[in-house]
């Protein structure tokens, strides 16, 4: 592949976190017109919007967690993730945070706590979650390691610290391997590249409790292949309506029903659309049709900005949005010491 250049990992980490605090002003919504996602878009280039008055979500919060556990830590280590994600919990409540995580962030931050992965596995009546909390954070994951085999077992134990369910944490695992081989340049080969995606995660998925998992909850036997075929299905379609794309991959805060979205959002708009300006970039194409699908349109436009920004670099960002952004400077700066950490992990580097 082309070598993960710095503007990737500047695209990857930015564009996340553009995705977040732009997308959420849609996250809920059952239906957003093309109309008011371009006019929501438009109305970032207005000059007086700067200064980061769009606020980042528990997205950012999270992401920006892992972020700076994998620089100070030089490396993952569970006990001091969890640690920041219970701090930040308790010094900012207030980000929109799953109802249910909230308990987990709780606990954490007990001064008692032995086993940091005790806590996701009491959620739901011992289930776990299968929320995208911890998919939505898991791009940081491909950024710090070049090695595929140690960006899954970090982006898998990074999510189980709040999501103990594999329909949750396999969300992780499968959002960290796009935006991995995103930044190698793989999606010049689309087909490939989901290619890749669906033999990695055949894989991912064939482990007992994903199975034993996927049973359970009366999914497919291997939940997130499947949509990956789906995708593969949807991407030889010359046209695919947005009711399509939400009736066969879904747009809600299930990892299985957000993931697979954000890929193909960003296969989807690989190539220019008539909905959107010609000026607009693959990235900008990206994160509109993200809000357009609505529902979960944060933590989609994230995943999704996470994956597109690695593909395209951050010169396919406009400042403007830039700008408007609470966080995006930070990530900025961050994913400059991550592509450091990247380039000289023993984990293959
Ligand atoms: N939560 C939101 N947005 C809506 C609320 C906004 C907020 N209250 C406000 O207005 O300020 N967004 C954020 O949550 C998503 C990530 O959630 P996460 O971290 O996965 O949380 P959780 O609680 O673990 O799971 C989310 C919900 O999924 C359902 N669920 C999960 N596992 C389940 C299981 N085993 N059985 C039944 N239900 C399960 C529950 O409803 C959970 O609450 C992102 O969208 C982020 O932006
Ligand atoms: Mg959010
Ligand atoms: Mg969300």
């Amino acid at each position: 592949g082309v070598p993960a250049s710095l503007s990737r990992f500047r695209g990857a980490l930015v564009a996340a976190v553009l995705g977040d605090c732009i997308g959420g002003e849609f996250e809920g919504a059952e239906e957003v017109p093309m109309e008011s996602v371009m006019q929501h878009l438009n109305g970032l280039d207005d000059e007086t919007k700067g200064n980061g008055i769009l606020e980042y979500s528990d997205d950012t919060a999270m992401t920006r967690c892992v972020v700076q556990s994998l620089l100070s830590r030089a490396g993952f280590d569970e006990h001091d993730l969890a640690h920041r994600f219970a701090k930040e919990y308790s010094a900012s409540p207030g980000r929109g945070y799953g109802s249910g995580v909230v308990q987990v962030l709780k606990k954490l931050s007990s001064p008692q706590i032995n086993d940091v992965y005790q806590p996701a596995r009491d959620q739901f009546n011992g289930r776990g979650s299968f929320g995208n909390g911890g998919a939505m954070r898991a791009a940081p994951f491909a950024l710090a390691f070049p090695d595929l085999a140690h960006v899954k077992k970090v982006a898998r134990l990074g999510a189980m610290l709040t999501h103990s369910c594999s329909l949750g944490y396999n969300g992780a695992v499968l959002q960290a391997l796009a935006v991995h081989l995103s930044l190698q340049g793989a999606l010049a080969l689309p087909h490939q590249f989901i290619s890749r995606l669906i033999t990695e995660m055949e894989e991912v998925e064939s482990e007992e409790a994903a199975l034993r998992d996927a049973r359970i909850l009366k999914e497919a036997e291997k939940p997130f292949c499947e949509r990956l075929h789906r995708i593969r299905d949807l991407m030889d379609r010359s046209k695919v309506s947005i009711e399509e794309v939400i009736s066969e991959l879904g747009n809600g805060i299930a990892a299985l029903h957000s993931v697979p979205t954000a890929i193909f959002c960003v296969l989807h708009c690989l190539q220019p659309q008539e909905s959107f300006p010609e000026s607009y970039s693959g990235l900008e194409r990206t994160i509109a049709y993200s809000l357009a699908l609505g529902g979960d349109t944060d933590t989609i436009a994230c995943m999704a900005g996470a994956i597109a920004g690695a593909h395209y670099g951050i010169e396919a960002i406009p400042q403007s949005w830039i700008r408007c952004c609470e966080g995006a400077d930070d990530a900025d700066v961050n994913a400059k010491w991550l592509h450091v950490l990247y380039h000289k992990s023993p984990q293959g580097g």
